[in-house]
């Protein structure tokens, strides 16, 4: 909480900001919707946004705050408050805002009811400046490239702490701070289709390659979702953008893509929506994505460059098709009102690049089950369901991924069978109905699993287990580098063990071996782990036929 009476000085005569003001200048871009609409318990009108029922927010670039310009603050609630079924953090919200900046900016916070109070901003080695004057927060977002994703908590708005002690907001705050959008994501008008606001329909039968939102609203209802037809293989939601459906492409060319920083919402949707059954809830994995898509007999890429994706009603994404044929490319990418459960993140095929992330979620997170992966920068809000880093459920040939940057700023994991960690594999699908399931005669030893580091994890607040990996084929060469936990969860939830237990071929018997599992620079809040701590601080459990292929430096 830095105080300069400089800076204090600068925005003083400015406390007084215009209301639905936005900014369109060289280095910033805000915008607001004017149907915004509070309300905390049920659907919002179809052609209305959810506005936070307790945020006003107002950016001006740093450089001149002689006017702060209003940044909408949408809002998320569980469920959409149809439903409580199926739904977790129900009676909690959570707000987010978003602007394009090319400078240092300052973002001015308003809560309607409470004063500031005491504050964290996290992830909490971001070292923004911030202060308070007269009611409101001032927080100085540094200009990167790469933009900012972080949450804004105030003390007197946490709940009283869940089982695993974790303090979570009752009203989450999040401001995604993004560059200003660069010609390669923004399509030409010429041969687009640029969509008419309100009830969404034609996108199935258009001939345009491209579909634009513009700012507005559009919606789909609960009973339809966005089908592109075959000649569509972009759709651009532009900053202040409201779409409220999911996107399934059928081009399957060599690139599709979805960019821009509009938002795209499944709040219309129940959970496991089945649009084979009218969109009711369904089963046999066939609940809606968010995004979706087909491959054909050629390559394909997938290009996902400034959404944010708004209240997912099951996993975010899967193609279907020769999965082979698919990569994705991802940058600057926000995901938010996960309240449902299986809302899991992206899936990043051979050869995928992921950037610039923020996901709160409740299922798994980073998957990777494909190899030649790199992902770097990711904010996770995890809540109760499975590891951040998910690569198992089924034996895997993998072989270069890498994962860097990850900081997991709450987590909810309340038993062992939430699967929970920072680093996991889950039991075989077949075997793995509670946690690290008791059938371990599940690998496949001819797929091995190499050359594969996690490198700059750090989790805030408590936590469950640094891995829990079930060992469906051999693994050689992984690394766990500079690894930060701040401390453990209560150990009595059996969340906080890394475990790895001994596994064997499903159809030979045969063991299945680990070799150079190196673990470096592991700190459990102060305290560097090491092979004489492992075990006590560190609370690395591994089957006694693993101990010797485990490296500690
Ligand atoms: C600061 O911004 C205001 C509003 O756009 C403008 O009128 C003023 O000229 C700017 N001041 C400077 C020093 O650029
Ligand atoms: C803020 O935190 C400090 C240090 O914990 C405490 O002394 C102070 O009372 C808190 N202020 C409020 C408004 O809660
Ligand atoms: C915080 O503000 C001080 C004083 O204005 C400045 O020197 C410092 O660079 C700022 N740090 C950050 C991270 O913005
Ligand atoms: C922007 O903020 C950073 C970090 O606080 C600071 O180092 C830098 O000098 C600022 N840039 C400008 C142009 O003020
Ligand atoms: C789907 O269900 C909705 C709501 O009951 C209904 O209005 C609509 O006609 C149904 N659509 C189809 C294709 O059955
Ligand atoms: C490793 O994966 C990256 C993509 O993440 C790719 O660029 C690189 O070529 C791969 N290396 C090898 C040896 O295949
Ligand atoms: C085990 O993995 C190998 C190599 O990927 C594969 O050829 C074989 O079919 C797998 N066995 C089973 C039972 O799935
Ligand atoms: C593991 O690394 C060693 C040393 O670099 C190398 O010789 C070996 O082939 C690697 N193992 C696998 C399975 O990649
Ligand atoms: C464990 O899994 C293996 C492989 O799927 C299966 O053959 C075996 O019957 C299972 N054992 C038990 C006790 O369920
Ligand atoms: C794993 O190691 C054990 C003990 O050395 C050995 O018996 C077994 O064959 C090995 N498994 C594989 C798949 O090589
Ligand atoms: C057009 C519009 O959204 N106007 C709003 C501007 O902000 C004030 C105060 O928040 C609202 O009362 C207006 O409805």
């Amino acid at each position: 909480m830095f105080f300069s009476p400089l800076f204090l000085a600068l925005l003083l005569p400015c406390a007084q900001a215009s209301t639905n003001n936005t900014a369109d200048l060289d280095d910033l871009t805000t915008w607001w919707h004017s149907t915004g609409e509070v309300n905390t318990e049920s659907p919002v009108q179809d052609g209305n946004v959810r506005q936070s029922h307790l945020y006003s927010i107002q950016v001006a670039p740093s450089s001149n705050t002689s006017v702060f310009y209003d940044s909408f603050a949408y809002e998320a609630i569980p469920g959409n408050g149809m439903t409580t079924e199926h739904s977790y953090g129900v009676g909690t919200t959570m707000a987010w805002s978003s602007f394009l900046y090319d400078s240092n900016a300052t973002v001015v916070i308003s809560r309607n009811t409470n004063a500031v109070g005491n504050y964290t901003i996290r992830p909490t080695n971001l070292g923004f400046n911030s202060s308070v004057s007269e009611g409101n927060l001032y927080i100085t977002v540094p200009y990167s490239s790469r933009g900012y994703r972080f949450s804004v908590e105030f003390d007197d708005d946490l709940q009283s702490p869940t089982v695993s002690g974790e303090l979570l907001p009752n009203n989450a705050l999040l401001i995604f701070a993004s560059p200003m959008e660069e010609a390669s994501i923004v399509p030409s008008s010429s041969d687009a289709l640029v969509v008419s606001e309100g009830l969404v329909s034609g996108l199935d039968t258009t001939e345009s390659s491209t579909v634009i939102f513009k700012p507005g609203v559009y919606y789909c209802t609960g009973y339809d979702h966005v089908k592109l037809s075959s000649s569509v293989n972009w759709v651009y939601f532009a900053p202040g953008a409201y779409v409220k459906g999911a996107v399934e492409f059928s081009n399957t060319g060599s690139k599709v893509q979805a960019t821009g920083h509009g938002v795209l919402s499944g709040e219309q949707y129940v959970w496991y929506a089945d649009p084979d059954t009218n969109y009711t809830t369904g089963s046999d994995n066939n609940g809606l994505r968010i995004w979706s898509g087909q491959t054909g007999s050629s390559p394909q890429t997938f290009n996902l460059v400034g959404p944010t994706i708004n209240a997912p009603p099951f996993n975010s994404m899967d193609w279907t098709g020769d999965m082979s044929l698919l990569t994705t490319t991802v940058r600057d990418y926000k995901q938010v009102g996960s309240f449902y459960e299986q809302t899991d993140g992206l899936e990043f095929y051979d050869g995928a690049q992921g950037q610039d992330i923020f996901y709160h979620v409740n299922d798994d997170t980073i998957k990777t089950y494909y190899s030649n992966v790199n992902i770097d920068g990711v904010v996770v809000w995890k809540m109760a369901t499975a590891p951040v880093v998910q690569f198992g459920w089924a034996s895997r040939a993998l072989t270069n991924i890498t994962i860097n940057d990850v900081s997991v700023i709450h987590q909810s994991y309340s038993a062992a069978e939430n699967n929970p960690g920072l680093i996991g594999a889950d039991n075989a699908y077949t075997a793995s109905t509670t946690g690290i399931s008791s059938n371990h005669s599940t690998a496949n030893v001819s797929n091995t699993m190499s050359g594969v580091t996690w490198s700059n994890f750090r989790a805030e607040g408590p936590s469950a287990c640094l891995f829990r990996i079930s060992v469906l084929q051999t693994l050689a060469n992984l690394t766990i580098s500079n690894a930060w936990i701040e401390e453990f969860a209560p150990s009595d939830l059996d969340t906080t063990e890394s475990q790895m237990p001994v596994f064997y071929d499903a159809i030979t018997g045969v063991q299945a071996n680990v070799s150079n599992f190196v673990i470096e620079d592991f700190r459990v809040g102060t305290t560097k782990i090491t092979a004489d701590n492992a075990e006590s601080v560190g609370q690395i459990n591994v089957d006694s036929t693993y101990t010797s292929a485990m490296v500690y430096q």
